[in-house]
């Protein structure tokens, strides 16, 4: 179609009712993009161009909550919040966008005039994957909602040029390649010239006359401010995000260019971008650790160094920083933040240290994400002093005066103080035996609140990791339970659903998820429950259609759907998964005209690329679906299918379509989930163990509404304390034992025994996370399932239960909980 007929057919659209005024600005700059694009009817180009115009309206309003924001007087009851994360999950933004400003309607009729689907248009932009999992998509929500609330509010990152990285599968296995997301642009964000700041990286520390240290770095890098903005849905608020691009100084070193050495001029400029290309480079080596802590140094130093300026502008003073911001950190990644602001502080705005660094306490706090010992950072002390000489200095000052407090208040106890100390001296947990920062213990020290991310986990925080912290300042550990955005998780992903439920209770869900309570006395509404199963169905449907496209297997989409999507890891059980499906596979086979529940098992999710185990669960998973997928006596009864390259727009197909929601961790090992609360939105069943929000969740809808197995944290705990030995669970239980059986044996790997040799040794011989022990209450937890699903009225009533009881998972409580308990002035005191 030629451009001057799509822009008639826009005026139509736009004619076919009064336009709104956003409407007839959205039209003129929606035309104005299409006039500049080779084939203004593409997809890419709708796509484009939609967000184009998006973006002209939101800049709009990101200005004017800017202004309005400045204008926020001393006595402002809420700080404005800086969330210091290195991670944000975003997705795509196109579609929340054009939801925000209220234009699906006119995008919808504009596309469909020239035969494009609404959907298809906005399956053409990459998603922000700049992020691992929970933590990252966590700090998505929260941004949707910070606007939503209006919050005065930053979020901070890196803006990394190829994400994580994008997961492809050959042979089975997980192969990783870059992201190359930014291709096609990236309209949501804005890169700001002007907001710049130098960061220094090694050097020495100098002594002026006076005795003030001051840093000498030996490397300056410039990081410069890309705005990626977040619209509300229920006001004009944008709130941004604000991501560093780092460069070198001095971009190329112009004598070597004149001398013909060009790899040599562009040394430091490849060396500075590196900083830009991935998410968590693998620190498994020493240039990793650096990449990572230089990254890590970066975020924290432009961050402050942004926060302070505009302080500064807006209040002329550095006194009431602290009662006027919160620093927030997102997990340990960025607690460099209180050394940098003592440092910015002290050496840049000569203050004086009491000073600073009642201001510094006063200002940040800190959310703990995993009870994993391995996955609480500490970094060699020798890269530290390397790197980061000066805020070495700042955070043994730190600790001494710590240690001077511990020693009036709890003299002789020689024993706390190393176990509390910032500084790890004899190396612990894989450490190698040298010295180390302990970036969570600074956290601790430096901030006034520090939370947890659900009931459960917070408890076990104060217990075990950071015990002696409870003990020290009992007042400053909290729990702030995680939740979603049901904008992009229910709205946006099903707007099937979505419709069904603005019929019977109205819209206000999607501004107060409370509103869901309206449902419960509907549950047993017979004719509800058929149109949530016809939504269901066709949801299902989707997806079955995209397993087809992707993988090429036909699933039955009256087949229960069984999913588990998230980070593949040892102790969120994807194995003990895949275990049942073995388990399913031979009962199947053993007695094949037996009255069978089919069921297709969705899994998906990466593994980190440094990690063998979860790298060998993946290609297990891959085995068994071959084997059971194309076995002629298994038909529709059962599939397994792995869906490579896992993403929230993944996501926003898989969860609609998803009967049965796996959160399978072992009881105390999973701080909250947050997938566990987007499937139940959207009306999955959850089979899950008594750990992390399962059981917030639980509670809500009522535990009879969740399929619950599994031993619980303290069992848990007592089992390991007695001496667990997986074998026995093996000798006793002769389905168990098949199972192992046959994955040693090579059933699925062609004969090939050494293949999972490791991974059966390890379940035999540690067995760490229980599968062993939680089996067989899985797999009969599993039947109770199919029986359930054999009488589809009471499924359907027991799913709208848990959709009602949803309300309370909202990220906008999240957040108003944050502000109610860590980030007002009012938590301050
Ligand atoms: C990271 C690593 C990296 C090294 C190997 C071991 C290991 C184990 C866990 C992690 C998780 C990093 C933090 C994280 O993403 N936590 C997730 O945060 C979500 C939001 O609070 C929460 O819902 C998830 O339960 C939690 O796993």
């Amino acid at each position: 179609m030629k451009a001057s007929t799509i822009f008639a057919t826009l005026k139509t659209a736009a004619m076919s009712s009064s336009p709104t005024p956003i409407q007839a600005a959205f039209k003129t700059a929606l035309q104005r993009e299409l006039r500049g694009a080779v084939d203004p009817a593409s997809r890419e180009a709708l796509m484009r161009a939609a967000a184009a115009a998006c973006r002209e309206q939101l800049a709009e309003r990101w200005a004017a909550t800017q202004a309005a924001d400045a204008k926020r007087g001393v006595d402002a009851p809420v700080r404005r919040v800086h969330y210091l994360s290195m991670e944000f999950l975003m997705g795509r933004a196109l579609g929340n966008a054009i939801a925000a400003l209220g234009l699906d309607e006119t995008l919808r009729e504009a596309f469909a005039v020239q035969g494009q689907a609404l959907p298809d248009v906005l399956e053409r932009e990459n998603d922000a994957a700049l992020g691992n999992g929970g933590l990252g998509r966590l700090a998505a929500c929260f941004l949707d909602s910070f606007a939503e609330l209006g919050l005065p509010s930053f979020g901070y990152g890196l803006r990394y040029e190829y994400g994580m990285f994008a997961q492809g599968i050959q042979d089975g296995r997980q192969v990783e390649r870059p992201d190359d997301w930014l291709r096609l642009g990236n309209a949501w964000e804005v890169p700001r010239a002007d907001v710049r700041y130098a960061v220094g990286f090694g050097g020495r520390v100098e002594v002026d006359a006076d005795g003030s240290r001051r840093w000498v770095p030996a490397e300056t890098l410039v990081a410069q401010a890309y705005d990626f903005i977040v619209p509300a849905h229920h006001s004009e608020r944008v709130s941004t995000l604000r991501q560093w691009h780092a460069s070198a100084a001095a971009p190329i070193d112009f004598n070597a260019f004149c001398r013909g050495s060009y790899a040599q001029a562009a040394k430091h400029r490849v060396q500075a971008d590196a900083i830009n290309w991935v998410l968590y480079p693998d620190d498994s080596t020493d240039p990793g650790r650096e990449l990572r802590l230089k990254q890590e140094a970066l975020l924290v130093s432009a961050s402050l160094q942004d926060l302070i300026a505009r302080h500064l502008r807006e209040f002329g003073s550095l006194h009431n920083l602290g009662k006027a911001n919160a620093i927030h950190l997102n997990d340990t990644h960025p607690a460099l933040a209180p050394a940098e602001l003592m440092r910015l502080l002290l050496d840049e705005h000569g203050m004086v240290w009491d000073e600073a660094w009642a201001i510094t306490r006063q200002a940040v706090s800190y959310t703990n994400h995993t009870l994993m010992p391995e996955a609480l950072e500490k970094w060699p002390l020798y890269l530290f002093e390397a790197l980061l000489p000066r805020h070495l200095e700042i955070i043994y000052e730190i600790n001494h005066r710590f240690m001077e407090e511990l020693k009036a208040r709890f003299p002789g106890d020689e024993g706390l103080m190393s176990r509390v100390s910032l500084i790890e001296e004899d190396g612990g947990f894989g450490s190698g035996g040298e010295r180390r920062v302990r970036m969570a213990h600074l956290a601790i020290v430096a901030s006034h609140r520090v939370n947890g991310v659900a009931a459960l986990h917070s408890e076990l925080m104060v217990q075990t990791i950071f015990a002696d912290y409870a003990r020290i300042w009992p007042e400053r550990f909290h729990n702030v339970t995680n939740g979603v955005t049901p904008r992009r998780w229910l709205q946006q992903a099903n707007p099937a659903l979505s419709s069904l439920i603005d019929s019977r209770i109205g819209k206000g869900w999607r501004k107060d998820l409370a509103e869901l309570s309206k449902l419960k006395p509907l549950a047993e509404d017979a004719e509800l429950g058929r149109q949530f199963r016809t939504v269901k169905r066709a949801n299902k449907e989707r997806l079955a259609a995209l397993i087809r496209r992707e993988l090429g297997i036909a699933v039955n989409p009256d087949s229960l759907f069984d999913v588990q999507i998230k980070r593949i890891h040892e102790y969120k059980r994807q194995l003990l998964n895949i275990l049942h499906v073995v388990a399913r596979y031979q009962a199947i086979v053993a007695n094949p005209d037996a009255n069978w529940v089919p069921r297709t098992v969705v899994i998906a999710g990466k593994a980190a690329s440094a990690y063998q185990m979860a790298k060998s669960i993946i290609q297990l998973a891959h085995d068994v679906g071959r084997v059971v997928n194309s076995d002629p006596r298994v038909g529709d009864k059962l599939k397994l299918v792995f869906l490579p390259n896992y993403s929230v727009s993944l996501a926003e197909t898989i969860l609609p379509a998803a009967e049965l929601s796996e959160q399978i961790s072992t009881a105390g090992t999973e701080a909250s989930g947050t997938g566990n609360m987007k499937f139940a939105l959207n009306g999955a069943l959850t089979i899950g163990t008594w750990d992390g929000a399962n059981i917030e969740m639980a509670e809500a809808f009522g535990v009879e509404n969740m399929f619950s197995f599994g031993l619980r944290t303290e069992a848990v705990a007592k089992i390991k304390s007695l001496g667990y030995d997986p074998r026995l669970y093996v000798e006793e239980n002769r389905q168990l034992k098949a199972v192992i059986d046959a994955i040693a044996s090579g059933e699925f790997s062609g004969g090939d025994t050494h293949r999972y040799r490791a991974l059966v040794d390890k379940l035999l011989g540690h067995d760490s996370y229980l599968l062993m022990a939680d089996f067989a209450d899985y797999v009969a937890t599993q039947l109770r399932v199919d029986a359930l699903y054999q009488d589809p009225a009471a499924w359907n009533r027991r799913a709208i239960l848990n959709v009602a009881g949803m309300g309370w998972f909202s990220s906008d409580r999240t957040i108003a909980d944050y502000v109610e308990r860590v980030w007002s002035v009012k938590s301050l005191s």
